[in-house]
């Protein structure tokens, strides 16, 4: 009789990325709160891979001193950490969080519930569903978030409640086929606009939010715009795709 654990359901890999610059107050709370026992109790696999943005403090070593895999960037930019990166992830579902510990990590089982018993084939976690702590985000931001999720809604005919979010889980499939041109903060309305106009499943979980560690890296007025800017064009453009390895699980977890 094989032990326990060898019979317990193995229902994938998954891998979590946190794409992380100069973020040496922030990596290691957020690596220590990752929920990977209870994970594994759902019968998950994980590993962790930081996306380094070249940082010029700690980050690194405190991320390589928690187990975690680094992968070093050498251009700028959120949405070009995860292009890199992208190569490396081999898991059944991607997971993507922050590494400044403002998105609460209790709300990935959750994230991966959704995908893998749900059939979601992307899912955000929800600031607005879920509850902001004093001091997380302030007026500018949350004005800013609300009004580019609405025009999120009506360019995609989608009912999205938080486009900017940082927190983001993915069936493999999905995560391989959208073709991802962003290389900065437009990056997660471009894997929204992306995964709508694919006809992905998407879904949200609520999410707490929690004040930033650290100093940011956003530029409201420069960001903020760009985004929106990116919003539109991503609906406009001619459809491409990613490159989808085969063998990941499909909609509804078929390999194809
Ligand atoms: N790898 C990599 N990560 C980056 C880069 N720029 C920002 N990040 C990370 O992307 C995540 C989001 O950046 P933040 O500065 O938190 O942006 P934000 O959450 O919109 O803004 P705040 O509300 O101020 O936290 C953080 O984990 C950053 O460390 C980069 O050039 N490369
Ligand atoms: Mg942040």
């Amino acid at each position: 009789m094989p032990p326990a654990e060898e019979r317990r359901l193995d229902r994938g890999l998954v891998t979590i990325l946190v794409p992380a610059k100069n973020e040496e107050a922030g990596i290691g709370p957020t690596l220590d709160a990752l929920p990977r026992a209870t994970l594994a109790a759902m019968g998950f696999r994980s590993e962790v891979l930081v996306l380094d943005g070249n940082s010029r403090d700690r980050t690194r070593a405190i991320a390589r001193a928690r187990g975690a895999t680094v992968i070093e960037q050498t251009l700028p930019g959120k949405g070009t950490a995860l292009r890199l990166a992208r190569p490396r992830v081999g898991g059944d579902y991607v997971v993507m969080l922050d590494a400044d510990h403002t998105y609460a990590e209790d709300a990935i089982p959750a994230l991966l519930a959704a995908l893998a018993d749900d059939g979601a084939d992307v899912v955000l976690g929800s600031r607005r569903k879920g509850w902001v702590a004093p001091g997380a985000m302030g007026p500018v931001n949350r004005f800013g978030n609300l009004a580019l999720s609405l025009l999120a809604s009506a360019l995609y005919a989608r009912r999205c409640s938080d486009v900017c979010t940082g927190m983001w889980g993915f069936r493999g499939h999905a995560f391989h086929a959208l073709h991802i041109e962003a290389s900065g903060f437009e990056l997660e309305v471009e894997l929204f606009g992306r995964s709508a106009r694919a006809g992905f499943r998407i879904a949200e979980v609520p999410v707490d939010y929690l004040p930033r560690r650290g100093g940011t890296k956003l530029s409201r007025a420069r960001d903020g715009l760009r985004i929106a800017w990116w919003l539109i064009r991503t609906r406009f453009q001619r459809p491409r795709s990613g490159t989808a390895p085969s063998g990941y699980p499909g909609p509804g977890g078929v390999a194809r």
